[in-house]
């Protein structure tokens, strides 16, 4: 199935995974709408998109406020019209024990984690339902279904994502609208204060080539729902 002329929403694009999806999506000739906290990386991403000939435009969204998503939406409508792709991907995790977590970072994780893709998906449903067409893929972890020490209440959150969108994906695929569950193992980015470059592809998988999964599970037939994809590199332990 083509995507050209779609209108994606990607959050979390301003680094990593979410920063490759955007490029991976505007390849294809989809109008991609990103947004994270810094708004120097996303300048950054927009002007890489347009000099390779995307469409790109980008809003300043922290996911954990359900207005802020609602506000770069908004702009998205008036300038482009309606989502047709949501990719919430924005996340945060730290390796350490649960007991060294302040309660910030324990409201942080569940703040980002679980509720920006709540709010994520309130945001765009009522667009998606109205027309009847719409794919959102939730960005959890292979940790949804792999208990990890010291990474409790990541753990819990992703957990909570894998849930949220198996229920969402049975209530809202008579509507016409897809919900599906992208679970990775260990990517080469920024995440846990990760340095890009430094880990093997068979330890850490390049964002590019997990970009390429989003872009299958996108790809498919209307009839066929990929609802929940793992991926993780070979020599992690699964
Ligand atoms: O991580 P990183 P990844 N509001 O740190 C944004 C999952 N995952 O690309 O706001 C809005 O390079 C942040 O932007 P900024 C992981 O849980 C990964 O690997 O400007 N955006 C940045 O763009 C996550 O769901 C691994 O700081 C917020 C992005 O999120 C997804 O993959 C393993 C935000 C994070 O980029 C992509 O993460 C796994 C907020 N409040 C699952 N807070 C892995 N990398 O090994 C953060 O199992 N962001």
């Amino acid at each position: 199935m083509s995507l050209k002329g779609s209108i994606a929403l990607i959050t979390g694009a301003s680094r990593g995974l979410g920063r490759a999806i955007a490029l991976k999506l505007a390849g294809e000739g989809v109008k991609v709408a990103v947004c994270a906290r810094n708004g120097a990386e996303l300048d950054e991403l927009v002007s890489s998109i347009e000099e390779l000939g995307g469409i790109a435009m980008r809003g300043i969204v922290d996911v954990s406020n359900p207005e802020s998503i609602e506000t770069f939406l908004g702009t998205i409508r008036r300038q482009w019209g309606c989502v047709d792709i949501l990719i919430n991907n924005a996340g945060l995790g730290w390796y350490k024990p649960f007991e060294e977590h302040s309660l910030e970072e324990i409201d942080k994780v569940i703040d980002v984690n679980l509720k920006g893709v709540i709010y994520g998906m309130r945001a765009v449903l009522p667009d998606m339902t109205a027309r009847e067409r719409g794919q959102i893929i939730n960005i959890a972890s292979d940790l949804s279904r792999r208990p990890l020490a010291n990474m409790g209440v990541y753990v819990a959150a992703k957990h909570a994502v894998l849930g949220f969108s198996a229920s969402m994906a049975r209530e809202l695929k008579s509507k016409g609208v897809k919900v599906m569950c992208l679970n990775p193992g260990i990517i080469d980015t920024h995440f846990g204060d990760s340095t890009p470059g430094t880990r093997e592809e068979t330890w850490a998988l390049p964002p590019e080539h997990v970009s390429d999964v989003v872009l299958g599970m996108l790809k498919q037939p209307k009839y066929l729902l990929m609802d929940e994809v793992t991926v993780h590199p070979m020599h992690q332990d699964f």
